[in-house]
């Protein structure tokens, strides 16, 4: 069975093994009405972001749609997705937010 495996097999049977797990980008994406202040609190209080990048971040979703807050193994990313759905929400602000496998 082993001959049969060709060397790209071999090597991602090794990744798998080294434990690389799939890794997910957590996106906000834009809207016309959440506040940007708060997009950049969001930033800081779930993503660990300064001030200045956090409005970096929070400017290019403004400008092209979406962005990057942070690469995260799926559990991490969905628990992100969920707290920060959530607090926009409890504002009642239509901030959304979504993984993405990288
Ligand atoms: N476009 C919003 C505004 O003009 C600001 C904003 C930025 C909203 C990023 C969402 O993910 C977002 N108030």
């Amino acid at each position: 069975m082993s001959s049969q495996n060709s060397p790209s097999t071999v090597l991602e049977s090794q990744a798998q093994k080294a434990k690389l797990p799939p890794m997910y980008q957590v996106v906000l994406l834009n809207d016309d009405y959440t506040p940007m202040e708060f997009v950049v609190i969001v930033l800081q209080k779930f993503f660990g972001k300064g001030r200045e990048q956090a409005t970096q971040i929070m400017l290019k979703v403004h400008r092209e749609g979406k962005g990057v807050c942070g690469v995260y193994p799926k559990d991490i990313a969905s628990t992100k997705v969920e707290m920060v759905s959530g607090f926009a929400r409890q504002h009642q602000h239509p901030l959304q937010c979504v993984m993405e496998e990288t």
